[in-house]
């Protein structure tokens, strides 16, 4: 009879699983492009699928793209849930999200391997559009799990080319016929990079994660007049992207007034972009986070009194709408200390922090007992190609994260 104590995980095999499927979507700088639900996503979950099923697991997919891989416990109860994201930024990195589903898939193998049976079922969970990247707001699919959203404005959200995420699940063979929900389950594990300079700062092994900060996004349009550049006097003009400008500055400068809260403009669209054409209408998108709503509530006023100074001052129009609000959320204790116990079982040093980055763990633990568990990554880089941790850091996620799912699972001995 196996014990839990020798329940080792192979670091090695989780490395190559995580190169393998680095090759989907993979970018010549190292990186990946693999977005929510194109052809590079539905090719990484086919593999993922198969991967599952060769470890016996039945895999579900729900009628947002959802998918849950799950293998039987000596027990009919819910199962464990363990879930991250398989999709990526455009110039996403090897790890964020897909550490979190292949790091469950290295301990549910090293189960298999072992011959270890959990009193309750395990399931991996792949979550459907946690970047938000291609279709906002993030997290989405948890989100619809969670009953934030319904499944039908997840089908409707477009990209900026106007394609609806419903048309692309059903595209790629992943718009499940399982209704959202179905898949019930009694407490959920994370396992991420942190994505921040943090444990790799204090030479920390695991963030014992207590919660995630809130965030809000919002869209502007700033409209002026298109005009030429070599005809239209300078004090004629109604330059768009000069009055973006200055609103982009401001927002930067609210971030500033209220640290540890962020603030941040990450997509522009110029129009109509041409050399010689004044800019008479510019789109952009921001994104204001912190640990406290209050704080939040301030940021948000300050960034909507600047709009209209900045606008005035060139003769512009604008329109602005927060399409997206994530409260900020705390974690499950009991899920937290299985996470520390977890840790010191294997031997490292860890630290407890709040999640600076959204994750589809801040949606689930609106309905289930919830919580993650963090590694480094190289100079806190995330969202860039250059994202990199270690083999060994990557094999210490998903062993704590064995560890504690083992640990909860012993109170139903
Ligand atoms: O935006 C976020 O924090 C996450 O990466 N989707
Ligand atoms: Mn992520
Ligand atoms: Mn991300």
């Amino acid at each position: 009879m196996t014990s839990k104590s020798n329940l080792v995980i192979n670091p090695q095999r989780l490395w190559d699983s995580l190169m393998e499927t680095a090759k989907f979507g993979g970018t010549a700088r190292g990186g990946i492009k693999r977005l929510t639900v194109s052809d590079e996503d539905r090719r990484v979950r086919d593999w993922f699928k198969a991967q599952c099923e060769a470890l016996g697991c039945s895999v579900q997919v729900d009628s947002v793209g959802n998918m849950f891989a799950t293998r039987p416990g000596r027990k009919d109860m819910l199962p464990i849930a363990l879930g991250s994201h398989l999709d990526t930024q455009p110039t996403g990195g090897k790890f964020d999200g897909v550490l979190g589903v292949l790091g469950a898939l290295e301990a549910l193998r090293t189960m298999v391997d072992m011959g270890y049976e959990t009193n309750a079922p395990i399931m991996i969970v792949n979550w459907t559009n946690e970047e938000g990247s291609r279709f906002a707001p993030a997290m989405l699919c948890s989100g619809v799990y969670a009953g934030v959203f319904t499944p039908d404005y997840a089908y409707s959200r477009e990209d900026r080319d106007g394609i609806k995420l419903g048309d692309e699940l059903k595209r790629i063979g992943y718009l499940g016929s399982e209704p959202v929900g179905t898949h019930q389950f009694q407490a959920m594990f994370e396992l991420h990079i942190e994505q921040g300079p943090i444990l790799e700062a204090e030479g920390k092994m695991i963030g014992v994660v207590t919660g995630v900060q809130g965030m809000r996004w919002y869209e502007v349009m700033v409209t002026g007049q298109e005009s030429h550049t070599g005809a239209t006097p300078m004090l004629l003009r109604k330059n768009a992207l000069l009055g973006a400008s200055r609103m982009i500055e401001a927002i930067h400068q609210v971030g500033l007034a209220h640290l540890p809260g962020v603030a941040s403009v990450g997509l522009i669209e110029n129009r109509p972009n041409s050399r010689n054409v004044v800019p008479g209408e510019v789109f952009f998108t921001v994104d204001l986070r912190h640990p406290d709503e209050a704080v939040l509530d301030k940021m948000e006023a300050s960034f909507r009194a600047a709009l209209g100074p900045a606008a005035d001052k060139e003769k512009l129009t604008y329109e602005e709408k927060c399409i997206w609000k994530s409260p900020a959320v705390k974690f499950n204790p009991e899920l937290i200390e299985c996470v520390r116990k977890g840790a010191a079982q294997a031997g490292f040093d860890m630290r407890e922090m709040a999640s600076g980055a959204g994750h589809d763990a801040a949606y689930i633990a609106r309905v289930a007992p919830t919580t993650m568990i963090f590694v480094p990554c190289l100079g806190g880089i995330s969202h860039n190609e250059a994202e990199s941790t270690t083999l060994e850091e990557c094999g210490a996620g998903s062993q704590v994260l064995l560890n504690a799912v083992i640990e909860y699972d012993q109170k139903f001995a």
